[in-house]
């Protein structure tokens, strides 16, 4: 039986998968073969199609006069998600193992359009390269008095939550599964890492909302997984303590576990923010992270579930006075030393900077130095410091270089991360889904990057583009493929981070963060700016790396531009490898930038008509937005510099 295809609510935007980008599919003749309930997914996005363009389907019909082929058949090396797709005599056809693999394949067709059924196509294999792709939400299930109802949430509420429980209405919750596989995404952790009272219960008493929500992505092979709190046997099952290594603390765990699995017989797993930002932890028992992890990967293990670990623990309670201790040293000084003790089934999540998700951060050298971990690396789609979904940021780029850092010889981010790719997600109840309709364009990306980390993404961002506008307006390709550069020119230079206005980090505040006791400095006097952490000097946290980062970044001479002030504490007279002082640059990246905004927003305007008027008008508002943050942030930051440093603007622009 075919599956019908989920409809959003009236209203809300059909992102990447518009009914048109089905139309060579729907205006042909498909065969559909194999069973189970992918597969059934898979029939019922192409009888859909053909509904509305007048096209044929069959099931398991002898092979005919079809244009399409999509059939369950071996080999089995493809996996449950791999595909394969050839055309040869007038006929396209996708053969997979799995369902998921066939779902993926129908979605490839879809993405390449009419040139699916045109010319020959020699037998191509697809598979991810990594098998978890996941989105973890910051989604609370009450609404929190400070975060709201989605932490760092910028796109309205949550798909899953309102009200204080999970949404009866479960439509939007298997549209968005269907755009979830559209690009990639298999798995999807549904509540906040800060799990707070009323999140707790979701892993025993409220375990029927998450099945409610399982059963609306599994359609999609979008698997579903909890945060949970790390003191849940105190929390919830009247225990003492939560002490990893103690008998009745894993006993409960793993009958807990076992009745999840009770309710969600494919869970995907816990992810736990532990020792973290005043989260409960091992720590409290003298346990280390390893016991902890290992104690919840034992209870997941007869399921076949992971446990995601994040290795996000630092002191949040520094003194600014002290300037021996380094947040940037703590994942990989917390972590390192227990290398090869983590259970097969943990998976270590990993922050894909040693920071906090920066407009421009080192990558983190943790993901270098555990060879014998399942490492995850976790990128941010919400925008928390990227301009919150009310600037255009497109994080492809960033992501990529991230992905292609080769840590050690040989291995870059993207092959050493073989637990996993993770982004914080992006989306909300919104009628866009991210809030600004560009922002679609994060998620997208991110998706197809865990699928192929060394995909170029500007393809990608071609693809997203593809399917989202055809036709793509003139100018709107270029809108999107400097935006994060252009963001990084008016905000903190140089990968000195922060300067964000403190609590909600929108908007700037040079010295927001500069005597507070979150780790998060620039040490700007009147003579220099920039944080020392070289070994000789520093904080020895360049020594974290490998050769040849750990020679590069020591030494302000061969550091890069971009990440000087994240290594070195330097004069503003310094002479960077561009040629200009550091003063300059400062001066000149902040015009250059809001420049840049400006004629973004003319661009924009010159759109009108050849975009949707809803997304139209929304984008055009939030670049108005864009635009007045953009000036107080060269603002604020010039009229700082200039003031502490006292040196004027080679160009005399105003500063004030
Ligand atoms: O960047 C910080 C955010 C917190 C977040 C934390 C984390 C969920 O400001 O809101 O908490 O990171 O990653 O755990």
């Amino acid at each position: 039986m075919p599956l019908p295809v989920p409809v959003p609510p009236e209203g809300v935007d059909p992102a990447w998968l518009p009914d048109e980008a089905f139309r060579p599919i729907g205006t042909r003749r498909t065969l559909v073969r194999g069973s189970g309930p992918l597969v059934d997914t898979v029939h019922g996005e192409v009888a859909r199609a053909c509904e509305r363009f007048g096209g044929r389907v069959e099931r398991d019909a002898a092979p005919g006069p079809f244009d399409l082929v999509l059939e369950l058949t071996g080999p089995q090396e493809l996996g449950d998600e791999g595909f394969t797709c050839r055309r040869e005599d007038g006929r396209t056809t996708v053969g997979a193992y799995g369902g998921a693999g066939l779902l993926y394949g129908l979605l490839h067709v879809v993405r390449l359009g009419e040139a699916a059924f045109h010319g020959e196509r020699q037998r191509e294999y697809h598979e991810p390269a990594l098998a978890l792709r996941m989105l973890d939400h910051w989604d609370n299930v009450a609404v929190h008095p400070v975060m709201g109802q989605v932490e760092r949430g910028y796109a309205g509420g949550s798909l899953f939550w309102a009200d204080g429980r999970a949404r009866g209405e479960l439509e939007r919750v298997r549209a968005y599964g269907r755009l979830l596989a559209a690009c990639g995404i298999n798995a999807v952790a549904v509540n906040n890492v800060n799990v707070h009272e009323t999140e707790a219960h979701l892993l025993t008493d409220r375990i029927g909302e998450v099945a409610a929500i399982a059963g609306a992505l599994r359609p999609y092979g979008v698997r579903t997984h909890l945060s949970v709190t790390f003191a849940a046997p105190v929390v919830l099952g009247g225990l003492e303590r939560a002490d990893p290594l103690d008998a009745g603390v894993r006993e409960w765990w793993a009958e807990t576990t076992a009745r999840v699995y009770e309710a969600v017989p494919d869970f995907g797993g816990y992810v736990v923010k532990a020792d973290s930002e005043g989260q409960p932890g091992p720590f409290a028992y003298g346990r280390s992270h390893a016991d902890g992890a290992n104690m919840l990967a034992a209870a997941l293990d007869p399921h076949g579930g992971t446990v995601h670990w994040r290795a996000f623990v630092y002191n949040h309670h520094q003194d600014w006075r002290d300037r021996t201790t380094d947040r940037a040293r703590a994942a990989y000084d917390h972590f390192v030393p227990l290398d090869g003790e983590f259970a097969p089934n943990a998976v270590l999540q990993v922050k894909h900077g040693p920071m906090d998700f920066q407009v421009r951060e080192p990558v983190s050298p943790l993901i270098g130095a555990m060879p014998d971990t399942r490492l995850a690396v976790e990128l941010q789609a919400t925008q928390e410091y990227t301009g919150q979904q009310r600037h255009v940021c497109w994080l492809g780029p960033m992501w990529s270089e991230v992905l292609r850092f080769r840590l050690e010889e040989g291995a870059c981010a993207g092959e050493l991360a073989r637990g996993g790719l993770v982004a914080v997600s992006n989306v909300g109840d919104d009628p866009f889904w991210t809030g600004h309709p560009l922002a679609q364009a994060n998620l997208y990306t991110f998706g197809r990057l865990a699928w192929q980390p060394d995909a170029d993404p500007h393809e990608l961002l071609d693809e997203w583009l593809g399917l989202t506008f055809a036709p793509v307006p003139e100018g709107l390709c270029d809108l999107l493929s400097g935006s994060w550069r252009t963001y990084e020119k008016y905000t903190a230079p140089l990968g000195v981070g922060f300067m964000v206005q403190p609590g909600h980090h929108y908007g700037p505040s040079v010295d927001g963060y500069e005597y507070s006791p979150w780790g998060t400095y620039h040490f700007a006097d009147r003579d220099g700016i920039g944080v020392d952490r070289s070994v000789a000097g520093g904080t020895g946290y360049a020594g974290q790396y490998a050769k040849p980062w750990a020679e590069m970044y020591e030494s302000p001479q061969t550091c890069p531009d971009e990440l000087l002030l994240f290594f070195h504490h330097v004069p503003y007279g310094h002479v960077l490898k561009s040629g200009k002082t550091v003063i300059q640059h400062i001066y000149d990246t902040h015009f250059e930038g809001v420049a840049e905004v400006e004629e973004a927003v003319e661009t924009w305007a010159s759109l009108a008509g050849q975009v949707e008027p809803g997304r139209h008008a929304r984008v055009a508002e939030r670049y108005a937005e864009q635009l007045r943050s953009a000036r107080e942030w060269r603002d604020q930051i010039n009229s700082y510099f200039f003031r502490k440093s006292g040196v004027p603007d080679e160009s005399g622009r105003t500063i004030f």
